[in-house]
């Protein structure tokens, strides 16, 4: 256990750095332009049943993890759009904080299972009492609409542990097509959204100044 804590310990800290950093792209936007590409953004360190679960299951051993298993930290950026997505991963591109070591474009290829979304794979610096130490995360970018679906398919992927019963994984695939129209739809009222949005945001501006 204290070996684990050990271990854990550089990937808590770049969690809660990352989640400030990227956070902070957020609040720069809201300060500087009508509309931010970024809802919100989490994350989180993969709990250690989650680790060895996926290291058994992909064949890594325990020594290798930190080169093998890339979201030990793992991070999420939701945004309105799918539009969005790509200026939010240019930007991750363009900063000089981590380094990108990969990227996977689950949104033009979907997954068999129907997921999508842009996973992006940094090497993170950390800063510790021995020195810097280089670690992996996953930044994972993605709409509403598929964290949605997401989300709900991951529960019940726990609960039939990836051996969905027939029904379940024709209505899951269906909830997938649905998501993925809902995002084609409100990409074409985008327009429409984001006046209605920046007007709501400017009048609340006014509003929080009167008090
Ligand atoms: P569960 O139920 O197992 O999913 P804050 O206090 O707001 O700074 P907090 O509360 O520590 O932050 O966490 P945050 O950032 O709100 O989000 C934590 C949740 O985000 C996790 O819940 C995950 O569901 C989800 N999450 C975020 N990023 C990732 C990721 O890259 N991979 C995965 N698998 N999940 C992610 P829990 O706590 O793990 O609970
Ligand atoms: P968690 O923390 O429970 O979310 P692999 O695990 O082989 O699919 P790999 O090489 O680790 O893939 O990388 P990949 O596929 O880029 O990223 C894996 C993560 O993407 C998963 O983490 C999920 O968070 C998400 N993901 C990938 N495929 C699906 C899917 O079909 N459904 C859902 N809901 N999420 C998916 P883990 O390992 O599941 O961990």
């Amino acid at each position: 256990m204290k070996h684990w804590e050990h271990f854990l310990e550089p990937y808590k800290q770049a969690v809660e750095e990352l989640k400030v950093k990227l956070r902070g792209m957020r609040s720069q936007y809201e300060q500087n332009t009508d509309h931010s590409p970024i809802e919100f953004v989490t994350g989180r360190v993969k709990p250690i049943a989650s680790i060895l679960d996926k290291a058994n299951q992909k064949g890594i051993s325990l020594d290798k993890l930190e080169t093998e298993m890339q979201d030990i930290a793992g991070l999420r950026m939701m945004c309105q759009f799918v539009d969005d997505i790509k200026p939010v991963v240019d930007l991750l591109r363009s900063r000089n904080d981590f380094e990108i070591v990969e990227e996977r474009d689950y949104i033009s290829h979907k997954k068999a299972s129907g997921y999508r979304s842009y996973h992006v794979v940094i090497r993170y610096p950390v800063q510790t009492i021995n020195g810097e130490k280089n670690i992996l995360a996953e930044i994972q970018i993605r709409t509403l609409a598929m964290n949605f679906w997401a989300t709900i398919e991951h529960s019940l992927n726990y609960k039939y542990k990836g051996q969905f019963p027939k029904d379940i994984r024709v209505r899951l695939q269906r909830a997938a097509e649905a998501a993925f129209r809902l995002d084609e739809e409100m990409s074409i009222i985008r327009g429409e959204i984001q006046e209605a949005q920046a007007f709501f945001s400017r009048k609340k501006d006014l509003q929080q100044e009167e008090n």
